[in-house]
């Protein structure tokens, strides 16, 4: 793909698309069809045998489709982007494309809750293993590889701890022994952290989050490079079937034209937010990669270009009053999600990770008294004004 634009804040707004190959149409045209008619049944064969190109099949590629994957593909540094109608149909195509039965997947400590039961069903339906590792220091990472891993995967932030993962040092590790490493990008998104700069081979999204921003579509994307993208659309997309709806990918291209600016306004409310919560007697721990106090902070100030617009806390009192607290919040929603314009919160133990057996939630680091708050984009003195008076009917009814 020719890289035209070099700044994001103009690749986000133009990349993929040109108005004059659509009537001079400033949006990009939903194509909002399942089929492409062919002119001859020759050219119907020619396509098919990959000889012409053209489009087939929506399930196959659209024109809206893949406007979007060209525009994440070039703004994540990659060769090539392939749009998913969520983001667990990217996350078990791409688990599922780099494995087979009877390999091992290396992971970060702490996964999205329903990324760690796809990893439970690959080991009990094909017996595909995995361990979850550190990922603090290259001796760790080696001493953890199998000759039967397949590759390594992270989030980072890890959702909803916000612990942060080294790339560069895992990248390194995973080329010593060819494996490819895997980022799920979704908590920072490429305009805060390149994971392919930094060495690793295939970024994915959760694209309902911040690519989206809005709230309104389910979505995942993938890059990575030209051969595997291609392989997985002839493969474990075409086959299996998790295509986006050209609406949805013209939502996403809409939402990410304000990437930039959102994820400013995001990252510069949470950073107030934090300075408020972690001076409060009530809030026992409180994990935001923003923090210079964080011990993951060291890699913060190489990786992410602003802290993001998350941050968990854990606050003082049972399961029962962090319940409380959130049925008091007015303006900040309880919703699971993230990214959207509207502040929301959510309780993981209870909620996204829920899945996860207790045990395993406390190791990833996941108490009942844990709360996983998205700061939107509304001002951040009526954000913490509600977080507030919540916070402080929880103190009075304990005294
Ligand atoms: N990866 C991460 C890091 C996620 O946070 C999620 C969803 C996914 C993948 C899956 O994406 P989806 O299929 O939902 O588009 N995370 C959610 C969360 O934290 N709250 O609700 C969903």
């Amino acid at each position: 793909m020719d890289k035209r634009y070099e700044h994001m804040e103009t690749a986000v707004i133009h990349e993929g698309y040109d108005s004059k190959h659509h009537l001079g149409s400033l949006a990009t045209p939903i194509f909002q069809t399942s089929t492409f008619t062919f002119e001859t049944a020759e050219q119907g064969e020619n396509r098919f045998a990959g000889k012409e190109d053209g489009y087939i099949y929506s399930r196959l590629g659209n024109p809206t489709v893949r406007a979007l994957e060209e525009r994440i593909a070039h703004l994540e540094g990659g060769e090539a982007g392939l749009a998913f109608s969520s983001g667990m149909a990217a996350v078990s195509a791409v688990l599922i494309s780099l494995t087979k039965a009877n390999d091992h997947i290396l992971c970060s400590p702490g996964l999205y809750g329903c990324t760690f039961g796809f990893l439970q069903m690959l080991r009990e339906k094909y017996k595909i293993s995995h361990d979850f590792c550190e990922m603090s220091n290259e001796q760790q990472i080696r001493e953890m590889i199998r000759p039967e891993t397949a590759c390594i995967y992270v989030e980072t932030p890890i959702n909803p701890t916000m612990k942060m993962i080294d790339l560069a040092l895992v990248a390194r590790v995973a080329k010593e022994n060819n494996i490819p490493v895997v980022v799920d990008n979704t908590f920072a998104t490429p305009y805060l952290q390149r994971p392919l700069e930094l060495g690793c081979d295939i970024v994915l999204h959760s694209a309902t989050k911040y690519i989206c921003g809005h709230g309104d579509v389910i979505a995942g994307l993938v890059v990575g490079k030209k051969e595997f993208i291609s392989s997985m659309a002839m493969t474990t997309q075409k086959d299996i079937g998790g295509t986006i709806s050209p609406f949805d990918a013209w939502l996403l291209l809409r939402g990410l034209k304000t990437l930039h600016v959102r994820m400013d306004r995001h990252s510069e409310n949470a950073a107030k937010i934090f300075q408020e919560l972690k001076q409060h007697p009530m809030i026992e721990a409180i994990y935001y990669p923003g923090d210079i106090a964080h011990p993951d902070y060291h890699i913060t100030e190489k990786q992410l270009k602003q802290g993001g617009g998350l941050i968990s806390f854990e606050i003082k009192g049972s399961k029962e009053d962090i319940q409380r607290f959130l049925n008091e919040l007015k303006l900040i929603k309880i919703a699971v999600s993230l990214g959207d314009a509207e502040t929301l919160i959510q309780h993981p133990a209870t909620m996204t990770h829920s899945v996860v057996p207790e045990p395993a939630r406390w190791k990833m680091g996941i108490t009942n008294q844990l709360v996983r708050l998205s700061i939107g984009l509304e001002s951040w003195q009526d954000i913490w004004a509600d977080l507030d008076q919540a916070i402080s009917k929880l103190t009075v009814k304990k005294v």
